[in-house]
């Protein structure tokens, strides 16, 4: 059996950006972007060092890289600040009153606003500089690891860089997640403090943050202080001695607090990320070249400029909303925008409320929102002015060409050219994308690398395979943003990511790159399907069945069969409004069978309102297998959205 992956998916649509927008672009053609791509892999030494000025530096860097696999490190002898790059050195000129933050709360009601924030460069700046006061004042030192537990509010961001600003190491643990995960975090760390709100608004209710809290420090004697915000005004215990509230706090400092010239390799975070098997890796990312990776990408992937309010609709407590919503917007001036609420509440069009009314230019979200949004309907977006975008962005997934479709003519009324953006939590920074302004796109395709990322299609033996066929996607040589190692653990770091194949970088994705260069993700190498000694990746059925006109979502999953080795099952999420009878099975098979072939029929079908996944949005396909074969589901939960989903799955078995 070959190792290659059997490709099947037969899209050929390709858009071209306007001459209007091409014009007004960073990167304005195919030439342009291949001599800065080819002087980027060539000749490193001449294109690193004219990028890394524009950062701001305290200390000029001595050495480009230093390679000693697995370790990378960038920009040698350097010292330099994120903080200071995100705030201060935007206070001298025209963007000291710009509005740096944006944000809207969660709304009130139905038709309602959400409460409003808006922070400038210079408020950001204050409040950033005060809080890194209070970090001090409680006995942080430069080093020291702090948790941040927080709803999406502006204090989360100020927290982060009031922690860059110092020095001490941040590790953001999502909102929603449960007190275990942020004890296996805290301990993982070693953190010292945690920093949270007495509770978070989700849906009209509270996320009871500070309780978790407190139920998680029963068992982390090493966190020796906690500070609250106040935000919900839920009723909440606050331990003597430890804990503290942050406008109390706030009394005590003042707003002078220069930045720590920081070494370029100073850890800058660390995020916890769920492998498929054990206990979550801690990815940790340092400062230079991190930065560089998340301001680089977002000046040319979202074709930045200074009038543009700029929309990364992820949570902080994800690295798109730490290297976008975050660091890479402000480190290029941008205005952010930050949303605390769900999409959906209280009504379907509350993105489409904020892009109105703040008049966002460019919009970065996830697939499993897009299909979201197609489910609840055109009506919701059609009745708001959207005329502001300019440029729309996808990021989590592979897009299946339908959403793609959608999102361009629906969202971007075929104006706004889409980025879709290939990337990951330990890789910092977008990696394949296309550029707006320089290059087609390809619905389903991220296109082509970004400068000095030099990706490869190869198989189990590491061989560069030729156009169109499927297989492993390894990147060759470390890129500035590349996480630096797993936290406390450097032996799992070589064997997870530089073992499967020696001296490259392995993503665990499945790709295949097409005549033109672009790359087609076809799903994780863990999830592939092995159907008839065909291997093929599950976007590429999903999106067959997504392509069926009363189909919203689907995964795909392989079951053991003692005839074909595999057999697939399909969990498929209907439209909203359609009947599900025993002949739709029969039509979504037929229609498989014309999209794709035969071989890609799904021996069963499951109908079922909801997929299980995880809180940014990806399905977990690792469970659904669990449930396919009928078995219990073993494996971590902790990252999953809604833990009822499993349950209902369970029981719709027949
Ligand atoms: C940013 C992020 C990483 C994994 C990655 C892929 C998948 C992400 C795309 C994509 C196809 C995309 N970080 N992935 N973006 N697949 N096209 N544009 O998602 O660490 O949470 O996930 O997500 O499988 O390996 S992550």
């Amino acid at each position: 059996m070959s190792a290659d992956i059997t490709s099947l998916q037969k899209e050929t649509r390709k858009f071209k950006p306007s001459a209007a927008f091409a014009k007004q672009a960073h990167i304005q053609s195919p030439a342009e972007y291949q001599k800065l791509y080819r002087e980027s892999i060539h000749s490193p030494r001449s294109f690193w060092p004219r990028m890394a000025k524009e950062l701001a530096w305290f200390k000029p860097w001595k050495r480009l890289h230093e390679w000693e696999e697995p370790f990378a490190k960038w920009f040698i002898g350097g010292q330099l600040n994120v903080s200071y790059n995100c705030l201060d050195r935007h206070l001298t000129g025209s963007r000291r009153n710009k509005a740096a933050i944006v944000w809207e709360g969660e709304p009130a009601g139905p038709g309602k606003p959400g409460e409003e924030r808006v922070l400038t460069y210079t408020d950001l700046h204050r409040e950033v500089c005060l809080f890194a006061n209070v970090l001090k004042r409680n006995g942080i030192v430069k080093g020291d690891r702090i948790i941040i537990y927080m709803p999406l509010v502006p204090e989360a961001a100020i927290a982060m860089l009031a922690c860059a600003r110092i020095g001490a190491t941040h590790s953001v643990v999502f909102g929603g997640f449960s007190a275990q995960a942020l004890i296996d975090r805290i301990h993982d760390c070693g953190a010292k403090m945690v920093i949270t709100a007495d509770g978070g608004y989700r849906r009209g209710s509270v996320i009871p943050l500070k309780k978790n809290v407190d139920e998680a420090l029963k068992q982390c004697a090493g966190v020796k202080r906690v500070i609250v915000l106040r935000r919900a005004n839920n009723d909440i215990h606050i331990e003597e001695g430890r804990d503290v509230w942050w406008h109390r706090e706030l009394e005590y400092v003042t707003a002078d607090c220069p930045a720590e010239h920081l070494d370029s390799e100073h850890p800058l975070y660390i995020l916890y990320t769920s492998g498929s098997t054990g206990k979550p890796k801690g990815v940790l990312h340092t400062t230079a070249g991190y930065l560089l990776g998340a301001y680089l990408t977002t000046k040319y992937v979202f074709d930045l400029k200074e009038e543009d309010t700029f929309w990364c609709t992820a949570d902080i407590g994800w690295v798109t909303g730490h290297s976008y919503t975050v660091y890479g917007a402000l480190a290029n001036g941008a205005t952010t925008v930050l949303y605390e609420g769900a999409p959906n509440w209280p009504e379907p069009d509350r993105f489409w409320r904020i892009i109105d009314k703040y008049k966002v230019t460019i919009f970065y979200t996830a697939p499993t929102a897009i299909r979201a949004f197609m489910r609840w309907g055109d009506d919701w977006v059609t009745k708001h002015d959207l005329s502001s975008l300019r440029l729309l962005g996808s990021v989590g997934e592979p897009i299946n060409p339908e959403a793609w479709m959608w999102y361009y003519n629906v969202i971007g009324k075929k104006r706004c050219p889409i980025v879709d953006t290939w990337w990951q939590t330990e890789t910092g920074s977008i990696l394949i994308t296309t550029l707006p302004g320089a290059m087609s796109t390809k619905p389903g395709s991220a296109g082509l690398p970004f400068f000095g990322v030099d990706p490869v299609v190869v198989n189990k033996e590491g061989k560069e395979l030729p156009a169109n066929v499927g297989g492993y996607l390894i990147i060759r040589k470390p890129w500035p943003s590349i996480m630096r190692t797993i936290y406390g653990d450097p032996e799992r770091f070589k064997r997870q990511y530089f073992s499967e194949i020696p001296h490259v970088y392995f993503t665990g994705d499945g790709c295949r790159r097409d005549k033109d260069g672009y790359f087609w993700i076809v799903g994780r190498i863990d999830d592939v399907l092995n159907v008839a000694g065909h291997r093929i990746g599950t976007a590429e059925v999903e999106s067959a069945i997504v392509s069926h006109p009363k189909v919203a979502e689907a995964a795909v999953v392989g079951r053991p069969d003692s005839l074909k080795g595999q057999a697939l099952v399909a969990f498929v999420t209907p439209k909203q409004g359609t009947v599900v009878t025993p002949e739709l099975k029969e039509e979504l098979r037929s229609h498989i069978g014309v999209q794709i072939g035969s071989i890609a029929k799904p021996d069963d079908i499951r109908f079922t309102d909801a997929l299980p996944k995880t809180r940014s949005g990806k399905i977990m396909r690792r469970l659904l297998k669990e449930i396919a074969a009928g078995g219990d589901v073993k494996g971590d939960t902790t990252t999953l959205e809604d833990l009822n989903v499993l349950a209902k799955l369970r029981a719709d078995e027949d």
